[in-house]
């Protein structure tokens, strides 16, 4: 009810992270284009195997004058993993503790980022070579507010271009490009990989980088698999190139989960060059990649905590809107003000100085400290979480009116292929 609203309301708006005045509409009336990176883990990022780079196109990115890299930038999801991702990129709420959003909750009042850009004219598409049921993607796309879904029907799913789930990242990016010219600009656009899915095991003949040699079947394929999909990224920044959409868009790449669970730590430790891999350290591995490409802005290394969560309102902001009146639990990651205690789905959280681990806390180092340190911190991660569990639990953006902003009627989508 309407008390229930009020006191999420208060919560955020003590909370607002203001707009950096360096970046705010930076990017307006840009396209922009996210890039899920299926399972990559940022240990993958500047790693050598053998003196190879695994991923030599996306650390070359690091340094790219207009390109923000996040450094420490972790995942968040849960049980719904790649669904979870998204939910939180486009709507800076957390997915469920339990079971995923995108399955149980696709038919909530939402106010995401293809709704409140479709107020500025902008076209929205979501790009993924898998069928259009998987995640319940058909359903939530709805609620979300995607004017196109294009989902495998769309692309050539013979035997050569796909492997477990779908499409393979190389022709998946290669057939998404006559689709995405295709689209009225500006466009806000969403393209979810595929190939780096465990069991990362490749097609003969699709990478010629060597597996590693740690024991692990998982974790020896994942170095070519992850080097298939920069290679992929590599080509998809040709094609943007040639296509003169570059200079135009944003482009927002981020791993959306781990890929390499704890029960690989042996073979990890191995990786890392250490004796063990501790929870404190696993803890750690949940970093991954985020990068931020803008044209026209001098991008850097940014060294703020952050999580999925904090992605939309840092765009948002970049694009010249103002997220005051949204009910978003993150904070903009190049704002003064950007919080920098990020929660995991769990109630753990990690920051700069203290991670929480169950009952346990640790400083930066890695040592245990006294619970009372953490306690202030992780008062404010359990009520991050639960102000977001309150609004998608309650379904409270129904009760939520933001200025200017036009509600989604989700009968108005479909994704058959032919009707629109
Ligand atoms: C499937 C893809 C992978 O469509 O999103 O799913 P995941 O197992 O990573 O959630
Ligand atoms: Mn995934």
């Amino acid at each position: 009810d309407s008390s229930d609203i009020t006191e999420v309301q208060n919560f955020i708006s003590a909370n607002y992270a203001e707009p950096n005045d360096k970046y705010f509409g930076a990017a307006e009336g840009k396209n922009v284009i996210y890039v899920s990176l299926e399972s990559l883990q940022s240990f993958i990022i500047n790693y050598e195997l053998n003196g190879e780079e695994v991923t030599p196109f996306l650390n070359s990115l690091i340094k790219d004058d207009n390109t923000f890299y996040f450094d420490n930038f972790f995942h968040q999801t849960g049980q719904g993993k790649t669904s979870d991702a998204e939910f939180m990129m486009e709507n800076s709420l957390y997915g469920m503790s339990q079971g995923a959003v995108f399955v149980n909750k696709a038919q909530n009042t939402l106010q995401s980022a293809p709704a409140i850009l479709k107020g500025e004219g902008y076209t929205s598409a979501a790009f993924h070579g898998n069928y259009k049921t998987f995640w319940n993607r058909n359903e939530m796309y709805k609620t979300i507010g995607y004017d196109y879904f294009f989902d495998a029907e769309y692309y050539d799913m013979s035997e050569e271009n796909t492997k477990n789930y779908g499409m393979k990242d190389i022709p998946f990016f290669e057939q998404s490009m006559p689709l995405l010219e295709g689209l009225k600009q500006p466009f806000y656009t969403k393209f979810i990989t595929l190939s780096n899915h465990h069991p990362f095991e490749m097609d003969e003949g699709d990478t010629d980088f060597p597996a590693g040699d740690f024991g692990d079947n998982a974790v020896n394929h994942y170095f070519q698999s992850a080097h298939y999909l920069d290679e992929s990224i590599r080509l998809f920044f040709e094609e943007l190139k040639e296509s003169g959409l570059y200079d135009n868009t944003v482009i927002v790449m981020y791993g959306d989960h781990y890929g390499i669970s704890e029960n690989h730590n042996k073979a990890m430790a191995q990786v890392l060059g250490v004796d063990e891999v501790t929870p404190f350290m696993n803890t750690q591995l949940q970093r991954v990649p985020l990068f931020i490409h803008v044209p026209g802005v001098e991008g850097n290394v940014v060294s703020e905590f952050g999580g999925e969560v904090d992605v939309m309102p840092t765009l948002m902001h970049l694009l010249g809107i103002d997220t005051k009146d949204y009910l978003q639990v993150g904070s903009d990651l190049l704002s003064e003000q950007h919080r920098e205690t990020v929660p995991f789905r769990n109630g753990d959280f990690v920051s700069p100085t203290l991670t929480k681990i169950g009952d346990n806390y640790y400083n930066a180092e890695g040592e245990l400290v006294d619970a009372e340190q953490g306690a202030e911190q992780a008062e404010a991660a359990a009520a991050e979480l639960q102000a977001s569990d309150n609004i998608v639990m309650k379904d409270l953006l129904r009760f939520h009116q933001p200025d200017g902003f036009t509600p989604i009627n989700r009968d108005d989508y479909n994704y058959i292929k032919g009707s629109t």
